[in-house]
């Protein structure tokens, strides 16, 4: 680690006052530009801790970046990893409030829930599908607080992986019932089809963005307990969105599920 324990503390109060106040901020490497991979998820292990300590439940984990479409659109070469907490979640078809958020964005994914932990190294996708106990559609709306979305990945993990807000819904299926490859999901927005794609636009499978997680967690000694919802990552590229409009996320097999941005 290249940073000390005061200086992480102060950039995770940093970014979260930024979150919980809406407001963007220069990219946190520009100060720190010797910052590392450990600094960047100690300091995002850190603002998980201050919101517990506030007595807030951390309800899943996500991975971002996973589809060529955001990899490109955010010019980056790999996934990465973040938490969900409880004020995150919002029930299907709520309002999501803009004056809450920067400049929110929203993204297509699947989501799983697992019955049985799951540990790396050596995690695989058939682990994966073995300990789901189910899939389901999800938006995940996420708002970098970084200004204009300029960025690099170690800012990015710090900032918790831009997570926001999101929602999950529709029909949950058993990962078995279903060929996530193939499953096709259309979004739309204000009732247009903004953005197409299929799960295997996720790493070949959504599966797979899980048990990276897994294997990445390994590595620090950690794992996905069972019973935990994870956010596989975006299908397509990222949509921005503004006060009046309603997002749809239609997947095959599984309905819909929706927000309301006011
Ligand atoms: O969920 C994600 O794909 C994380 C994206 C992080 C970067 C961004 O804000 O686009
Ligand atoms: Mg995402």
């Amino acid at each position: 680690m290249k940073l000390d324990a005061r200086t992480i503390a102060a950039l995770a109060e940093h970014l979260e006052g930024c979150e919980l106040g809406a407001r963007d901020t220069p990219k946190i490497t520009d100060e720190h530009p010797q910052m590392d991979w450990d600094d960047a998820y100690a300091i995002q292990d850190a603002i998980r801790a201050r919101k517990q300590v506030r007595g807030l439940r951390i309800v899943g984990l996500k991975a971002g970046l996973t589809s060529h479409a955001k990899m490109k659109q955010m010019g980056v070469a790999s996934p990465v990893f973040g938490f969900l907490a409880e004020p995150h979640a919002l029930p299907e078809g709520a309002e999501c409030k803009v004056s809450e958020l920067i400049h929110p964005k929203v993204e297509p994914e699947i989501a799983f829930v697992t019955r049985r932990p799951l540990k790396g190294p050596g995690c695989h996708i058939g682990a994966v599908l073995a300990a789901t106990d189910f899939v389901l559609p999800g938006i995940e709306v996420i708002d970098s607080r970084y200004r204009d979305f300029k960025f690099d990945l170690k800012s990015v993990v710090a900032d918790n992986t831009s997570a926001a807000r999101f929602v999950v819904g529709g029909q949950a299926r058993a990962a078995s019932e279903v060929d996530l490859r193939t499953t096709g999901i259309v979004l739309e927005k204000n009732g247009v089809p903004v953005a197409f794609g299929a799960g295997a636009a996720v790493l070949g499978h959504p599966a797979a963005a899980i048990a990276m997680l897994a294997n990445h967690l390994g590595a620090r000694g950690e794992e996905i307990p069972a019973g935990t919802l994870i956010l596989s990552g975006g299908i397509t590229e990222a949509v921005a969105v503004e006060a009046g409009d309603a997002v749809t996320l239609r997947v095959q097999g599984m309905g819909s599920v929706g927000l309301r941005f006011v």
